[in-house]
């Protein structure tokens, strides 16, 4: 029998779910073209005013919002709230040009913890678990979307943010997790270092809620073999609150979409145009209860499914397939979004030219991400000790770029192969 933290919401019928979704939308638009500028320019361009908005049958009139939006309108172009009435914000890993900033009312983290509470209710949980949140705290999403919707379930709460293995392991025995929050391939590293140290008998986990990246189905096969768990997908972005805008049931076959707080579209990429429901495309998404921080029609550039079958689980809402892929150039390496053209930025900052190619794979059920660059000739040299001098240095600059290690490897000029149309700059061997 399936568990329900807002059951009047998660199970309401389409007719009420659209009820909301019409009202909602209508007083959203409102509030932005009131408060926005930005906003109220976008619509002005495309003809639309608030007026014209009368349902969800009318979002396909307004304008798209994109991740240059967010930036030309940086820090506080799309801020619908007075400064003084936020709490909160969050940001995404990235240089300063492609950060994103999203802010929060008092009420905006409430609903977006009531989010993460269905999560973690739909995987199993009740005031009964210890709930081990190993995603990243601070400016990242992960950690305190998922800290707050634990509290509010009623969870015993770690905070135990990411890294620091034998630490995560001895609070785990000691004080017994049972639902386990970090990326599913930390979780698989979890698994593995349980299994070298022999603790498998201590463990007491049931559950797994794990996203953030993209994960295979073979994945979860193994992390919940390995830690005999369930395992369960949570989907988000920073724009749209974080972790929760969509979550798997026991049925596991999809992310609920929670529709009484975002509108999801499927569209085509190239077209911007809407596509029926079953039809692989962009996913976007207008959140209809956000203050502070509102989006409409936001093109996540996730590539996704949306099904309406009926969920053996009870819940209404629209399921999402798992992204399938990009419709840029983003890659997630260890939970850490990476766009190529940083890595372009510190390679010519240090003299290097734009020859180089990004190897992205997964060793052991962990992400590796290694840098191929060719020397110039000016600073080309075939001495060991040098090369390996200049390789440190890269390696500390793109740590400072991206968040994370990158593997670095020189090679003579001229070495990596040309293209005759576009450059082959990334490799990525994960089979997802
Ligand atoms: O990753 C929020 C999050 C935290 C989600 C914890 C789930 C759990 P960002 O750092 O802004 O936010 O990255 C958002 O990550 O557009 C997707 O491409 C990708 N992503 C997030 N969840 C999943 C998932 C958080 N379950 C970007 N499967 C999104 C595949 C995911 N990709």
């Amino acid at each position: 029998m399936a568990n329900y933290y807002q059951p009047e919401i998660e199970t309401a019928s389409r007719e009420q779910i659209l009820a909301w979704q019409n009202e909602r939308l209508v007083k959203q638009v409102k509030h932005v073209w009131e408060n926005v500028p930005y906003y109220r320019k976008k619509m002005e361009e495309k003809g639309v005013c608030p007026d014209d908005i009368t349902g969800v049958k009318d979002l396909h009139k307004l304008p798209f919002l994109t991740k240059d939006d967010l930036r030309e309108a940086y820090p506080y172009g799309l801020l619908a709230k007075p400064v003084s009435d936020c709490v909160r914000i969050q940001s995404t890993s990235g240089t300063t040009g492609r950060r994103v900033v999203a802010f929060y009312t008092q009420h905006d983290i409430d609903l977006w913890e009531d989010c993460c509470a269905r999560a973690i209710v739909a995987a199993g949980g009740t005031k009964d678990d210890v709930c081990h949140v190993s995603y990243g705290y601070g400016l990242f999403t992960g950690g305190p979307g998922l800290n707050g919707g634990s509290h509010k379930v009623g969870c015993l709460t770690l905070p135990m943010s990411s890294g620091n293995t034998d630490r995560q392991l001895q609070f785990m025995t000691d004080l017994g997790s049972t639902i386990l929050c970090c990326t599913p391939s930390y979780a698989a590293y979890l698994a593995e270092s349980i299994h070298e140290r022999g603790l498998q008998d201590q463990i007491k986990l049931k559950a797994g809620i794990f996203g953030a990246e993209a994960w295979s189905e073979e994945m979860r096969r193994d992390i919940e073999k390995n830690l005999n768990i369930k395992a369960y997908d949570i989907y988000g972005l920073t724009e749209t609150s974080g972790p929760g805008v969509s979550f798997e049931c026991e049925e596991q076959t999809g992310m609920h979409i929670n529709e009484d707080h975002f509108i999801a579209e499927i569209i085509d990429p190239k077209t911007g145009e809407v596509l029926p429901e079953g039809e692989k495309g962009e996913l976007v998404f207008t959140s209809i209860t956000k203050e502070a921080f509102p989006l409409l029609r936001y093109r996540t550039r996730d590539i996704c499914v949306l099904s309406r079958k009926p969920c053996s689980c009870g819940r209404t809402h629209v399921k999402m397939s798992k992204p399938m892929g990009r419709s840029d150039d983003m890659l997630i390496v260890k939970g850490v979004n990476v766009f190529p053209s940083q890595i372009e930025t510190v390679l010519l900052e240090q003299g290097y030219p734009a020859n180089y190619q990004i190897i992205v794979d997964r060793v052991n059920n962990s992400d590796t991400l290694e840098v191929m660059v060719e020397m110039t000739p000016e600073n080309f040299s075939d001495t060991l000790g040098k090369i390996t001098e200049m390789e440190k240095q890269l390696v500390a600059a793109l740590k400072t770029m991206l968040g994370i290690y990158a593997k670095v490897k020189l090679v003579a000029p001229k070495t990596i192969a040309r293209s005759e149309g576009k450059a082959v700059r990334i490799i990525d061997k994960r089979k997802i």
